[in-house]
């Protein structure tokens, strides 16, 4: 499991601005816009507690001001409890929490109190970044290439089939690979017979995983992987459109979808 650390949330507010400005170029509408029409919700006055959680690894730094910063950043009222865990959790309902955000080692989630509902930031993070990519204005095809096929690029990669998007799908784990083609019915990429593509979804905890023999000049690359996928002299080379944050556009995603 790859946990963020404290250097992957510096300057959250600065990385939120800069990938709104790149889905606003890649889409028309920016990250809120997205979200707002995709789940068809718009936050009137949820107010969120973020309680901060020890278990396993404990507390990372800048976690929880970094969900503080991004709850705002999208409009919501929100708080840092005092206490973490259960005293925190405790904390937050008493405070007025209606959205509880709260993340150990595996999970990461938001719970809407009022109605129920309940997010797991994985596949919203995948979802929310296909969507991105599957809006991409200038795409030159339905064809997609996926890379990384678990936990986050998994459900990105069936919402992308559902929207009748061509998948080619890749993932160094032979047997996901495998159970991914034959349960969405995508096609099996094959990094030793490349082409080229407008439109690539990345989900990998692993850098340089887009060979440059599949890129296409202004190609979107929308990835929510943990280093990015690409070096900026390939970014800059091909005139790529990265779609890239630590955990704000995932974030938006869970808080939109239990709206
Ligand atoms: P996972 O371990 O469930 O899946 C990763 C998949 O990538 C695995 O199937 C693995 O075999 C594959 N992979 C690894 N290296 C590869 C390579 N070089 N080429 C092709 N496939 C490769 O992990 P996950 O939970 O799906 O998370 C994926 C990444 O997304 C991680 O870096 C995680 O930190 C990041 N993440 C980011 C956000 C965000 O908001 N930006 C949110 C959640 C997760
Ligand atoms: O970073 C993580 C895990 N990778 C799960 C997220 C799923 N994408 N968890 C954050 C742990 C935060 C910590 N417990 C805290 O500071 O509260």
């Amino acid at each position: 499991m790859a946990l963020l650390t404290p250097e992957d949330l510096e300057n959250i507010n600065r990385q939120l601005q800069e990938a709104d400005s790149a889905v606003r170029k890649v889409t028309g509408l920016d990250i809120k816009g997205i979200c707002k029409d995709f789940y068809g919700t718009t936050p009137c006055c949820e107010k969120v507690g973020i309680v901060p959680v020890t278990s396993g690894n404990g507390i990372i730094r800048n976690f929880s001001a970094s969900l503080h910063a991004i709850t705002k950043y999208f409009g919501f009222d929100s708080f840092v409890t005092d206490m973490p865990d259960v005293s925190g959790y405790y904390e937050a309902v008493k405070n007025g929490a209606q959205i509880i955000l709260m993340a150990d080692d595996h999970t990461y989630l938001a719970h809407n109190l009022k109605n129920g509902k309940i997010a797991n930031n994985q596949p919203c993070t995948g979802i929310i970044y296909a969507e991105i990519a599957s809006r991409y204005l200038k795409a030159d095809s339905k064809d997609v290439l996926a890379v990384g096929l678990g936990k986050v690029g998994f459900p990105g990669v069936a919402h992308l089939v559902n929207k009748g998007f061509r998948v080619y799908g890749y993932d160094t784990d032979r047997a996901i690979l495998e159970k991914t083609v034959s349960s969405l019915g995508i096609i099996l990429f094959d990094p030793k017979k490349p082409r080229k593509f407008s439109i690539i979804f990345e989900a990998t905890p692993s850098a340089n995983t887009i060979p440059e023999s599949v890129i296409s000049d202004n190609c979107v690359i929308s990835t929510p992987g943990i280093p990015c996928a690409i070096s900026t002299e390939i970014q800059e080379k091909y005139g790529v459109k990265l779609i890239t944050e630590p955990l704000g556009i995932g974030t938006a995603s869970m808080l939109y979808s239990v709206l």
